[in-house]
């Protein structure tokens, strides 16, 4: 394995510089207005010019329709929302109404077609992603959120559920694509502006949302096609939908290596699924952690896998990812 190990003779002077790296991929997408805004509020909305090149909208969404007539047996009338009416589902609070904050939820999207693939893949979103976790930064979790009119505010959470104080970088990096348009009557995500600096969670009395709520929590408005991109700290919520038809969203929440992450891809992932898609991705969908063995004989079967696509990755990109402990040359 040493052999093919791109860093091995490399002089500490030439070895790729992930910070510009990152700064050039952001300047070739034109994304530094996105960037200092996520700097400044921690939360930001890239357009659907930017966001969404070609049809990757129109095509997200016929998937997850599909998903959810397979998945729930009914496929959600996006004009009326009648479906998915005060839907109750997973979450349904007894408090306001009865229904459930986030509507349907539809979970583990990235294996369930390409175009998942693809949204995981968008140049856009690993820029903002990479900027805010890094090289190595693995997929949380991918999961749909369909949302009828409904009674009951999504209350402000951070995604980071850590004890806090929590670090000022970023441990998560949350981005969800909207594949209908945001509004406050659309129930659109609300976040409090520069609530990413402030290390910890909303107190009780900071939560909640709508008339009476935190003065500081604000509409995220946006059209069909745009990513919303938020670093992990960002205390956000949603608003209950007023209007008719369904809100449909797909959100990608990405975390540092070192985090335990929603979903558990490690043995999922199947080998044409990683075929044909970049070395990038194997890291994304977990090929390239061996934690979480269950014994050592596993452990010596993901270590070797992991190895194989922790290479694959350094080499791909010249080892811009800086956590790899496979460079220790322990197995070399
Ligand atoms: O439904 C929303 O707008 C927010 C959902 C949420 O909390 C999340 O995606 O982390
Ligand atoms: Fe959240």
């Amino acid at each position: 394995m040493a052999e093919s190990n791109p860093m091995k003779n490399q002089p500490t002077d030439t070895a790729p510089d992930p910070l510009k790296a990152a700064w050039d991929e952001i300047q070739r997408l034109g994304l530094e207005p996105y960037v200092a805004e996520l700097d400044v509020n921690g939360l930001t909305v890239i357009p659907p010019e930017i966001a969404c090149p070609g049809d990757l909208k129109s095509r997200l969404l016929e998937a997850i329709l599909d998903t959810a007539e397979d998945e729930k047996g009914f496929r959600p009338d996006l004009e009326t929302g009648k479906t998915l009416k005060n839907y109750k589902g997973r979450y349904a609070s007894e408090e306001s109404g009865g229904d459930s904050p986030f509507g349907a939820l539809l979970q583990c999207m990235v294996l369930k077609g390409r175009v998942f693939e693809e949204a995981l893949m968008n140049p856009v979103h690993l820029a903002m992603a990479t900027y805010l976790c890094g090289y190595s930064t693995i997929l949380s979790s991918m999961t749909c959120f369909m949302k009828g009119p409904n009674e009951t505010c999504l209350d402000l959470h951070s995604d980071c559920f850590l004890p806090d104080p929590w670090p000022s970088h970023a441990m998560l990096s949350a981005s969800t694509y909207l594949l209908t348009d945001f509004s406050r009557e659309d129930g659109c995500t609300a976040y409090v502006p520069g609530s990413h600096r402030l290390c910890r969670r909303p107190r009780p009395e900071e939560i909640s949302i709508g008339e009476g709520g935190n003065p500081n929590a604000v509409p995220v408005e946006g059209k069909a096609g745009s990513l919303m991109v938020w670093h992990g700290n960002t205390w956000h919520g949603a608003y209950n939908r007023t209007n008719k038809g369904v809100r449909v969203s797909l959100n990608m929440l990405l975390a540092r290596p070192h985090m335990r992450t929603e979903e558990d891809l490690a043995d999922r992932v199947p080998e044409e699924v990683l075929d044909r898609n970049s070395a990038r991705f194997a890291i994304l969908t977990h090929q390239g952690l061996f934690y979480g063995f269950t014994s050592g004989e596993d452990a010596g079967r993901r270590v070797e896998r992991a190895s194989k696509y922790q290479m694959e990755y350094a080499e791909e990109n010249g080892g811009l990812a800086s956590v790899n402990p496979f460079f220790m040359h322990l197995h070399g």
